[in-house]
C-alpha cells in the first residue's frame, strides 16, 4: 500500500471538529494532516491514509479545535476610555457622559488625531491577546473615524494587520456607527454620505469586505439603514447590523430580508425577528461583554433562537467604551454564565458559526478536508475547559494556515 505524501501531521490528538453529529464533533484518537496550508485529513487514526509528512507532531492527547474567531471586533481606535468607567462608577451613565462629549466621540476624537503607525501599535497589543488564547481569524470594524479620511485610515490598518500578522483578518466598514460633531441633527444626511462618497472610497481602495450600521435609537434609523445597506449591496459588500442592543426598531429583520451575513447584540430582539434570521439564514452574533460592562438585564431571546434553528455566534466586541475585551475565553465562560450558552454551543459560537458570520463558511470554523489548517492545541481533558475557567489559559500552541 502506498503512502501519502504531506506537509504536516499531528498525530496523538483528540479533536473537537466542530463538524458531524457527536457532541463537539469529537474523535477520541484523531489525526490531522495539512498539505499546503490546507487540512487533508482529519478523522480517527484508523481510518486515516498512510501519510508520509515532512514533520509530524506529538499532541500527546492534547485537543485541538479549529482555531478561533473573533467575528465582531472594534480592534482599531485611538485613546481609551478607564476615565469614563471612573465617572459611571460615581453615578454618570452612559448616556449622560455621551451628552457631555465623552462616549463614541471622545474615541472618534483621539483616533482622527492617531497616525496609522499609531493605530497600528495599539491595535496590535490587543490583537496580541487574542491571538494568544487561539484566535486565528479577526473581523475588525472602522467607525471611530466618521469622516471618509479617517475611516479609511482606520480599514487601511485593519488590512495592514491582516497582512503583517499570521491572522486572517476581514473588515468591515461601520461609518454608520455614530452621528459626527459636524453633522449633528443631520444623520440623514451623514447616512447619506456613507452610502455614497464614503462607500465609494472605501471600495475604490479594496478595504472593506462588508458593511455594518448601528441601528438604534441613539445611532440611525431604520431608513437609513436600509439605504446604506442597499448601496453596500449594490457595491457588492456584505452587510451586517448593530440592532436590538438597547431597544427593539426591527433592524434585525430589516437586515435578515436584505440578505445580511449576521444581526448582532439582540438582547431586544422579539419572535418576529428570530423568524426572519431563520429564514433568511442570518446568524446571531450575541456580545456577552457589552451586555456585562454597560451592566445590562435583558438578555438576548437565546431560546427562540435554539426554537427556530438561528445559528448563534459569539464575540468580544472589543471596543474601548462598551466591551474593552480581549479575552475569547471569557467571552465563551460569559456566553455560559450570562446568557445560559452549552459550552458546546459557545465554542461553536466562536469556530463554526462565527465562520458563517463572516461568510466564511467554506473555509475555516470546523477540522474538515479542504479548511484552511487553522488550529487551536489545547492542554485541557475536556472541550467544556474552554468556557469553564475565568483568567486561565490552556492554550499550547496556535497554527495558522498550517504554521
Ligand atoms: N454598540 C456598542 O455597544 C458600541 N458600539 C455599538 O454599536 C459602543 C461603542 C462605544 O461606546 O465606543
Ligand atoms: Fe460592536
Amino acid at each position: 500500500m502506498g503512502t501519502t505524501h504531506c506537509d504536516r501531521l499531528w498525530t496523538h490528538a483528540r479533536l473537537a471538529t466542530m463538524a458531524g453529529p457527536e457532541p463537539y464533533g469529537a474523535i477520541e484518537d484523531g489525526v490531522i494532516a495539512a498539505s499546503g496550508g490546507r487540512i487533508v485529513y482529519a478523522g480517527p487514526r484508523s481510518e486515516a491514509p498512510a501519510f508520509a509528512a515532512d514533520d509530524t507532531v506529538d499532541c500527546g492527547g492534547r485537543w485541538i479545535t479549529p482555531g478561533l474567531i473573533d467575528c465582531h471586533t472594534h480592534l482599531v481606535y485611538g485613546g481609551d476610555r478607564a476615565h469614563e468607567f471612573e465617572m459611571r462608577l460615581q453615578g454618570a451613565s452612559y448616556e449622560d457622559i455621551a451628552r457631555a462629549g465623552g462616549g463614541i466621540l471622545s474615541s472618534v476624537k483621539a483616533t482622527r488625531a492617531a497616525s496609522e503607525d499609531e493605530l497600528f501599535a495599539t491595535a496590535d497589543r490587543r490583537l496580541s491577546e487574542l491571538m494568544r488564547e487561539g484566535v486565528t481569524t479577526v473581523e475588525i470594524k472602522s467607525g471611530y473615524g466618521l469622516d471618509i479620511e479617517s475611516e479609511a485610515k482606520v480599514l487601511r490598518v485593519a488590512r495592514r494587520i491582516g497582512r503583517e500578522r499570521p491572522v486572517t483578518v476581514r473588515t468591515t466598514l461601520l461609518g454608520a456607527h455614530a452621528v459626527p460633531p459636524e453633522y449633528k441633527g443631520r444623520s440623514g444626511d451623514y447616512a447619506a454620505l456613507v452610502a455614497g462618497p464614503m462607500l465609494d472610497a472605501v471600495v475604490a481602495e479594496g478595504l472593506a469586505d462588508a458593511v455594518d450600521v448601528f441601528c438604534e435609537g441613539i445611532a440611525f434609523s431604520p431608513e437609513e439603514t436600509r439605504l446604506v445597506f442597499a448601496a453596500a449591496k449594490a457595491k457588492g459588500l456584505a452587510i451586517k447590523i448593530h440592532a436590538e442592543q438597547l431597544s427593539n426598531l426591527g433592524g434585525a429583520k430589516l437586515a435578515a430580508q436584505m440578505g445580511a451575513l449576521s444581526a448582532d447584540h439582540l438582547e431586544h430582539l422579539d419572535e418576529d425577528g428570530v423568524i426572519a434570521m431563520a429564514q433568511a439564514g442570518t446568524v446571531a452574533v450575541v456580545l456577552p461583554g457589552a451586555f456585562y460592562f454597560l451592566r445590562e438585564t435583558v438578555k438576548p431571546p437565546i431560546e427562540l433562537l435554539r426554537k427556530h434553528g438561528v445559528p448563534i455566534a459569539l464575540a468580544t466586541d472589543a471596543n474601548p467604551g462598551t466591551s474593552p475585551l480581549t479575552s475569547p475565553l471569557l467571552t465563551m465562560n460569559m456566553g455560559c454564565t450570562l446568557f445560559r450558552l452549552t459550552p458546546e454551543e459557545a465554542l461553536a459560537g466562536m469556530t463554526r458559526h462565527a465562520a458563517r458570520a463572516l461568510g466564511l463558511q467554506d473555509e475555516i470554523g470546523t477540522l474538515e478536508t479542504g479548511k484552511a489548517c487553522d488550529l487551536a492545541i489545547w492542554e485541557i481533558e475536556r472541550p467544556a475547559e474552554l468556557a469553564y475557567r475565568i483568567g486561565f489559559n490552556p492554550l499550547h500552541a496556535r497554527i495558522r494556515n498550517g504554521q
